[in-house]
Order: C-alpha cells, then structure tokens, then sequence
C-alpha cells in the first residue's frame, strides 16, 4: 500500500500570531512566544496535543489595519513578531518535534503601503501602474462601476493625486493585484520561492477565488438572499477564469517539491462549491477549505447531506478539510450550544473533527473550549467587527489571547494585551484542563492519538448510515482493503438533547468503545452491535 501524503493524515492548527504567546511584553504575541509553547503543540508525548502542522496567519510586515492580511513586504517579518532569524529558529524548532509550517500567504491583493503600490499610484506611466486596477469613473464622480467590496462599502476608491479609481475587493488599505499582468504573477511566484528556500511546508492561500477582475467592468448582478434581502452576487469580480490558470502555474512550479501543500481559502458559495478549485485533482489545489458545515447549524439532518455530497464532489487526488473554527469566525461552542450544551456540544463537534473524511483544521484555543470574548466597543481592532458592531458578532471576540494559565492575563503577556483576555481564563485554561482528564483538551489529545492509531480514520471511505433516529448521525470510516475491514471504525454522533437509541442493522461483529465524550478517559468498554444508547449530545467512536 501506498502512504498518504503527510498533508491527508495531518492535523492542522492553527496560529493567529497576534494572540498565541507574546515574548516581550508589549502586549501583542509574536514568533519567539510561538517557539516557547511548541512543546505543548506536540512534544511527542501523550501529554501534548500531538497536532502535526502549524498554519500561521500572516507575520510580513504590515501596517495592520486587516491585522496582517494587508502585506507592505511579501519577504520579511514584521519586526512586532520578531525578526526573519526568529523566523527560521521557528522553522527548526517546528522540525525538529516533527511539526510542519505552512504559511498564509495573500495574493489578491496587498496593502497600500506595500511600495508596488506606492509606484503604481505614484502616477498614470508609473512602470507599475498596471500591477493593480486602475480606471476611470463615469462622470460626475460616479463609479467604474456598482461592485461591493467584502467589507462594505464600493470596491472602488479614489485617487486624487492620479486621476483615477482603484479597485479593492476587501478594505480600501487593501488593494487588488492585478493577476491579469504577467509581472505580477512572476513576482508572487518569487515570493513563493523565497519561503521555500527557507524551509517552509506549504501555504494557506487567501481569498483565493478572488484573482483575477472582468476588465470590461461590467455591473454586477443582485440576487434574493437570506430573509429576503436582495444582495450582490460577484459574478465579475470573483470566481474567473484567471484565478484558476494561476493556481496551475502555481501548481507547476511546486512539481519539484511533492511535499509542499496549497490550502485555498474561498468563500462557502462559490460556484461548484469545494470542488471547484481541485482543478482535475492534480492541477490546482490539494485541499480546499470546505465552510459548508462552519456554516451549518447544529443538526444531524443538515449536516448528514452536506458529508455525503463534499465527499462526492471532490476529485481523485484532491482531498477534504474539516473546519469548525477560524480568526473570521465566530468560535463554534458558541455558534452550536447556549448554555449548558456548549461544551457537551464543543465535544461531540471534536469527534466530529477528528473521524470525518478529511484533515481537520484546529483554530488556536478551540480546544480549551475558549468562547467569543465579549468585547466594549472601545476594545474592538478589526475594522470589519466595528463597522458592523452591535449587529455582527464580527471577528474579534474570536481573536482574543490564548489561555495559558490562571495567572495574571493568562500567562499570554506581562503586558496590556492587545485584545482583552476572555474573562473565564481562570476555569478555561491549558494548565488547569491538562490536569483535568474529562477536560476537553484531554479529549482532544485523545482524539489525535486515536487518529494515529486506527488509520481508517483518515484514509478509510465515508459509509452514512441510513436508518437512524431523528437528531443522530452515524458513519462507517472503512478501510480501503476489505482484507481489514475489522479495523473499520463506527462513529456514532447525537446532535440532539435528548438520549437515543440507535441499531445499526448491518454492523453486527462486536467492537469496543474506544472513546465515548461522556466519559473522561480512554476506554474499552464492550460494544453490543446493532443496537446502542446514545446520552444527550454524545458522541462514540467504536471499533
Ligand atoms: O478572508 C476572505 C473572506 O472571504 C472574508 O470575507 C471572510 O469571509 C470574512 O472575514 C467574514 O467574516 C480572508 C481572511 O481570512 C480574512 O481574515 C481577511 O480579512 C481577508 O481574506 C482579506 O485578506
Ligand atoms: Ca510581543
């Protein structure tokens, strides 16, 4: 048998450098902090998380208003995380206990104190001006045309000292590449190169369905959204054609380096869904951020069809991501459970994570069951989360700093931090629930370990059982060779609040539970086949 490659058995966590661990004490975390907690990453022990790759949000230097996505230099660090030594330290220290790097890397657009930007705008035959969009407006200071831009307000904004619009698909500090010219491509592509060259693993590919602009301008159509609101579809300002010929140059150029990965990030309602950027499963992407269950509520039904059909759609070669959580969302505890169901819910959701058919992205935290932050208006950083603040819970209250420990700002920073810390860090903590074996970051560890040790979990196909009652899901990961099909694992999940039974007509061999989130410890408790008692919210893995 052929071994997969590291990226379909990994697991992903991922960093928000702002918020993990800061060194110095200015309040804001930064990549010697990162290095100081990688032995709770993964030490190689059963006492660390056990994760085998690190996602890091962007560390170039920046002027921060996008916290990062807004990249003044695609070659450096930005000296509040450190310096590129720091950076290659962190790379060692990463390899060294086995952990991979995969860096985010943003290529719709930049900041607009990135100095490609500063020239192109410096004037009309600035040698660079064609490296973003430029266009006139219609008379009377009208816009090139209605295109919205993803954080409100139009994608075009005017330049005084040139005469002209630019188009920005995000905030107005945030300029659109023009991927049309050839120099741009070529010069993302020795980004790509400079990052290689210093050991990195892969790259988590930003707003990726966004490259590339019908330069006719052409209006954008509205549609009948949610509740009724008509909203804007960009169906000329996204999802082109060009977007897809990048990521096959892209592709091409990694066709000496097997073991690189490329994540794509891409809006939930892109045309063909999370298949469409696999390319033929060998081109484009080797995975594909799949937000269909991020933004599904918490209900068997709804998620059961969306597990059927993302395994369906996704070519041979390319391979599923499992997300709950990201720095642009929401945590999930609170967008599944109230009150008492949060956490008995954060833990069915971990099983899910970890047996679904795919690799399983963790968002810093998640597994100490941090929860949004709530935030005073004058404690907000995202433009985004103020703009929309009290109506959107925004982004914020999900960026708040890691808790470490009980101790004075959780043992993030001897500082002010730059968000505030989450006022339960003294009972949500990775001291406290590391000492605690029912903890949900015990379960988490266990989980991982469990991964590792029942490989159907990862490579086995995904078998929906059918007939089950109201509220519940449950699957088969088989193993590829019928030859080992007792190595086949069942997992059994109740979304529901009430307890269930469920009989599995076609699986009568009898197993063991190996992990039940009931209960707090790994055990082996013998499974009756065909018919079993689900608690509320619980979740079991049997084989
Ligand atoms: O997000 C892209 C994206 O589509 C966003 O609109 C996202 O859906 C939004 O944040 C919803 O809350 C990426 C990054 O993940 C995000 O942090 C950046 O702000 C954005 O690109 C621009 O670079
Ligand atoms: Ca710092």
């Amino acid at each position: 048998t052929t071994r997969l490659p590291w990226w379909q058995s990994a697991v992903v966590y991922q960093i928000y450098p702002w918020s993990f661990q800061d060194s110095n004490g200015d309040g804001i975390g930064d990549i010697p902090g990162i290095i100081s907690r990688l032995d709770y990453l993964n030490d190689g022990t059963a006492d660390s998380l056990g994760i085998d790759a690190i996602w890091l949000s962007p560390i170039y230097p920046s002027p921060m208003v996008d916290f990062g996505y807004d990249v003044a230099d695609f070659c450096t660090v930005d000296s509040r995380f450190g310096t590129l030594s720091d950076f290659d330290r962190l790379v060692k220290e990463c390899h060294r206990r086995g952990i991979r790097l995969i860096m985010d890397l943003v290529l719709n657009h930049t900041s607009d104190q990135h100095p490609w930007f500063q020239d192109s705008r410096s004037s009309r035959s600035s040698a660079k001006r064609d490296w973003y969009y430029w266009a006139d407006g219609k008379g009377f200071g009208r816009r090139p045309n209605n295109w919205n831009a993803r954080f409100g307000g139009s994608s075009w904004t005017w330049d005084a000292h040139s005469g002209q619009y630019y188009l920005h698909s995000f905030l107005k500090e945030q300029p659109d590449l023009n991927w049309h010219n050839p120099a741009v491509r070529t010069a993302m592509w020795d980004v790509v190169k400079f990052w290689l060259d210093r050991g990195v693993d892969g790259f988590r590919l930003d707003a990726i369905n966004w490259l590339g602009k019908d330069k006719r301008w052409p209006n954008n159509p509205f549609k009948l959204g949610l509740r009724g609101y008509t909203r804007q579809e960009h169906r000329y300002d996204r999802d082109q054609p060009l977007g897809h010929q990048a990521l096959k140059e892209l592709r091409a150029l990694l066709s000496g380096t097997p073991d690189v990965v490329l994540i794509g990030e891409a809006s939930a309602d892109t045309p063909g869904g999370p298949s469409a950027f696999y390319g033929n499963g060998y081109d484009e992407l080797h995975m594909l951020f799949d937000f269909r269950l991020l933004k599904s509520p918490w209900q068997a039904e709804r998620f059961a069809p969306l597990l059927e059909a993302g395994d369906r759609v996704i070519p041979r070669g390319g391979w599923p991501t499992v997300v709950f959580s990201n720095h642009d969302q929401p945590r999930h505890i609170d967008r599944y459970g109230a009150n008492g169901d949060a956490e008995r819910r954060a833990r069915a959701a971990a099983v899910l994570l970890f047996t679904l058919r795919g690799t399983p992205f963790i968002y810093y935290g998640e597994e100490l069951g941090m929860r949004n932050t709530p935030l005073r208006y004058r404690d907000l950083r995202d433009p985004y989360t103020k703009r929309y603040w009290p109506f959107r819970i925004g982004r914020d209250p999900a960026r708040t700093p890691m808790q470490w420990d009980g101790s004075e700002q959780a043992g993030f920073s001897t500082g002010r931090p730059w968000l505030p810390v989450s006022p339960h860090y003294r009972e949500l903590n990775a001291a406290r629930e590391g000492a605690d074996p029912a903890s949900l970051l015990n379960l988490y560890r266990r989980l991982i370990r469990l991964r590792k040790t029942f490989p159907a979990l990862s490579e086995g196909t995904y078998r929906p059982i059918g007939t089950v009652p109201a509220g519940c899901l449950v699957f088969i990961r088989e193993d590829a060779s019928p030859a080992k099909r007792d190595s086949d694992m069942l997992v059994a999940v109740n979304f529901s609040s009430e307890s269930r039974t469920v009989t599995v007509p076609d699986v009568t061999s009898p197993g063991v539970i190996r992990l039940s989130t009931w209960s707090g410890t790994d055990s082996a408790t013998p499974w009756i086949a065909a018919r079993f008692h689900l608690e509320p919210d619980e979740a079991i893995i049997v084989s």
